[in-house]
């Protein structure tokens, strides 16, 4: 249901020492202007996943798949972009919560460091980061990429792609989304539909590993809503400052 007035969210009997995760998806940077994937007008509505985010695509069409990323990372670096007060929240929940944190995003924006958070884990990767496939070293990266380009270390040309997880890849930091999961007593899911695993199956991890409350604070139901003990729906921007507020009254 759409919330009018906030909701009271009904939290865990846990305190200051209680460990927390939030896993975020596109959905909370939506309401800074930066596109979701499987909204009505989201990126793969206009791009297969299969033409621009495989590791067979790039090796088919790395001009493609190039400029898919080129387009992307220079609209998240236009003037108009900015972290909102759903990415200020959780890096005021970080700052002012005394038990164990961790944010994972799939996001590859950079908006949850511009609002604040830190030691946070990008799972899919961050596009304003480049990889080279010969020497593996990643850079920060705010340009085009195409064949010219050149690893600043190694020295290869045509070696860089985005530092980026691809559909097949494994994503990054399981070892320590895995290790969180298993011993938190509140896990957060906010702005994302679900479909998209290992990331979507973190909800089951943290209930039955980490015996976790569980909630979901998205736009809309998400497609593992059932899984969560808990479920408020409505934008980002109005559920998210308030949640924290309400967890952060437990310390
Ligand atoms: C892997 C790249 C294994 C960068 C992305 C079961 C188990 C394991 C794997 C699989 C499995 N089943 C299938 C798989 C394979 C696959 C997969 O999940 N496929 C899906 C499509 C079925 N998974 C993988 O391939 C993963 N790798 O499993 O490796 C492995 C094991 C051993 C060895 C090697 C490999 C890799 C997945 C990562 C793929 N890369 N991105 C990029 O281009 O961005 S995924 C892509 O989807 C993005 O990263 C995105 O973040 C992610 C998830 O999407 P969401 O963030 O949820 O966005 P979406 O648009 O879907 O939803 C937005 C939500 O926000 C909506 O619900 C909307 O209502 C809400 N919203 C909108 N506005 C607002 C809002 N909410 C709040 N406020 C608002 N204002």
């Amino acid at each position: 249901m759409l919330y009018r007035d906030m909701p009271s969210f009904d939290l865990p009997d846990m305190d200051g020492t209680s460990a927390i995760v939030i896993l975020t998806g596109a959905g909370i940077s939506k309401e800074s202007g930066l596109d979701t994937f499987r909204d009505a007008d989201g990126v793969w509505s206009k791009v297969r996943i299969e033409d621009v985010a495989t590791p067979e695509a790039f090796a088919a069409n790395p001009v493609r798949v190039q400029e898919f990323y080129n387009h992307r990372r220079a609209g998240l670096l236009g003037a108009d972009i900015h972290p909102n007060s759903a990415h200020q929240a959780l890096a005021k929940l970080q700052q002012n919560w005394p038990g164990d944190f961790l944010l994972v995003t799939q996001n590859v924006d950079d908006l949850h460091e511009r609002g604040g958070s830190n030691g946070l884990i990008h799972m899919h990767g961050e596009l304003l980061k480049s990889r080279c496939t010969e020497c593996h070293d990643v850079e920060a990266c705010a340009v085009d990429l195409s064949s010219d380009s050149i690893c600043a270390n190694c020295g290869t040309i045509g070696s860089l792609r985005p530092d980026v997880v691809w559909f097949g890849e494994m994503p990054m930091g399981m070892e320590r989304i895995y290790a969180a999961l298993a011993r938190c007593a509140l896990f957060v899911s906010i702005g994302t539909s679900g479909n998209v695993y290992p990331a979507a199956g973190f909800v089951q991890e943290a209930r039955f590993v980490g015996g976790a409350h569980t909630v979901e604070l998205n736009l809309e139901p998400s497609a593992g809503v059932t899984a969560f003990e808990a479920a408020y729906h409505g934008p980002a921007t109005k559920l998210v400052p308030a949640f924290v507020d309400a967890v952060l009254a437990k310390v």
